[in-house]
């Protein structure tokens, strides 16, 4: 047996088994990685495999909070530091009610191979809580965020660990989170990122994971002899940070995203989507996708109830290229026939592992041009980055220079994950030149710092 499928194998029968998210993100890594690992003898001898699969350690708290009627509330707070090989652990925030340490593993891990990939000296990191932000008041959310970091406080810094936003978490709450880190500890440090500009955040962060997998796909679409993307139908699922800002950028660029969707259905405008509307009504008002229509009764909605079974309605509809921006495992099989059978020709994961492994084996197959998320999205996490040198250096950078330099990022991460590819024998497979790329970068440095 080939040492990928010893430790598939191993995994497999401990407590990470096949259902699992957390056993998911892995095995598509361990399987991309298996040439190198019997290529090259020293990462058995450094067991690297083995050590790089397990958490560093993963924190879990209790959140204890009264809501607005006085009545205790508790939820479950985590932090999973998964690998400072690199840099210390950076990573996002999830608050929703379906986290749990599974999820918050498999974000971990693959934080560690994108925040490498990145080129920054950033470790990986995830945490969150299965607390729902929706429907709560503002006073609701600074309760629980004050609560919440009564209790992560003293296992962050910023040069420990600095989390950021992720679903649920956006500006409103890193700056509740950064203002009781504040009280708590009398330090004005950069500990988290995503602040708000008037405290510390950098002019970008709320756009740059989106307009970052525009970017990537650029650079793709070229690498691969393949037409631009204006004047192109795109279609896009999610409704919030990422998923608004890659429909932003796409409008920008002369591309027609058509298609959004939020946790309760999807909008479809062929005429191209109406991005100021869509930002005040998901990002100010919180509101629902259907209240699109009050402005624009000609676009349609589909409810998830009248969704295809097995499928996503937003996959359905013709496109050129399609960008899943919501959540895990949100295009399956199925959908994938769809777009291929529609003629779409590129897929970019602006979500994190949004494409089922079935999915993903279509596509590759297919020869679909395919833009893995730890490649796609790291355009966030490199902001990230950036939010951290200028809080470091006591600088603000302008929004010219912020943007110049991440489209630099992504179109240097396409690269080298296209060149490691066709390095590695599989010409035009992102997913296993993402893969290979950022185990190596990881790798290495475990093996340089000891065990
Ligand atoms: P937001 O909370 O801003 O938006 C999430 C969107 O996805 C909302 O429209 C939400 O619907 C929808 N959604 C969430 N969960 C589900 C679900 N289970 N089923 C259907 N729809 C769902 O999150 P982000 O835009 O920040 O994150 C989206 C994805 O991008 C996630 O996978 C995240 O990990 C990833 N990501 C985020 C980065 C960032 O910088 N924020 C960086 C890199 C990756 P509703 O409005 O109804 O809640
Ligand atoms: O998945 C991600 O890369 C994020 N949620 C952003 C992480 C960060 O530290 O900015």
């Amino acid at each position: 047996m080939s040492i990928a499928e010893t430790e598939i194998e191993k995994l497999e029968n401990g407590d990470c088994n096949e259902n699992n998210v957390f056993f998911q993100a892995l095995e598509e890594v361990i399987r991309s990685i298996a040439p190198l690992l019997e290529s090259d003898p020293k990462y058995k001898k450094y067991a690297v495999l083995e050590r790089l699969v397990v958490p560093d350690r993963v924190i879990k708290f209790k959140v204890t909070w009264f809501d607005d009627n006085q009545n205790v509330k508790v939820n479950t707070g985590y932090r999973v530091q998964f690998n400072n090989s690199l840099g210390p652990y950076k990573g996002g925030l999830r608050f929703h009610p379906s986290v749990n340490e599974g999820i918050l593993k498999f974000l971990g891990f693959e934080q560690i191979l994108k925040n490498a990939l990145t080129g920054l000296p950033i470790g990986g990191a995830k945490g969150g809580s299965d607390f729902d932000p929706k429907g709560k008041s503002d006073f609701e959310v600074m309760k629980f965020c004050a609560a919440f970091m009564t209790a992560l406080h003293q296992y962050i810094g910023p040069r420990i660990d600095i989390p950021a936003g992720d679903i649920g978490v956006g500006g409103r709450e890193i700056g509740f989170l950064f203002g009781e880190y504040k009280k708590i500890t009398l330090k004005y440090d950069g500990v988290l990122t995503g602040k708000p500009f008037m405290f510390g955040g950098s002019l970008m962060r709320p756009e740059a994971t989106g307009y970052g997998a525009i970017y990537f796909t650029e650079k793709m679409l070229e690498i691969e002899n393949k037409e631009p993307l204006d004047g192109k139908i795109c279609t896009v699922s999610g409704a919030g940070n990422v998923a608004l800002h890659a429909i932003e950028k796409l409008l920008q660029i002369g591309a027609i995203p058509v298609t959004c969707t939020d946790s309760q259905g999807m909008i479809y405008d062929e005429r191209g989507l109406d991005i100021l509307l869509l930002k005040d009504l998901k990002l100010e008002k919180r509101a629902s996708l259907e209240a699109y229509l009050k402005t624009h009764p000609d676009a349609k909605y589909i409810p998830i109830s009248e969704y295809p079974e097995g499928g996503h309605a937003v996959w359905n509809i013709p496109c050129y290229a399609a960008f899943p921006c919501a959540t895990q495992n949100e295009l399956t099989e199925i959908d994938a026939k769809n777009l291929i059978a529609n003629g779409c020709v590129s897929v970019t994961e602006g979500a994190n592992m949004p494409s089922t492994p079935e999915a993903i084996e279509l596509f590759l197959s297919q020869k679909i041009c395919f833009a893995p998320a730890k490649a796609a999205n790291a355009g966030g996490v490199a902001v990230s980055e950036f939010e951290m040198s200028q809080n470091a250096s006591m600088q603000k950078w302008s929004f010219e220079k912020v943007d110049k330099k991440l489209k630099i990022t992504m179109r240097r991460i396409c690269t080298s994950v296209a060149l490691t590819a066709k390095d590695y024998g599989v010409e035009g497979n992102y997913v296993d030149g993402a893969n290979i790329a950022g185990f190596k970068k990881v790798a290495d440095a475990m093996i340089a710092e000891g065990i």
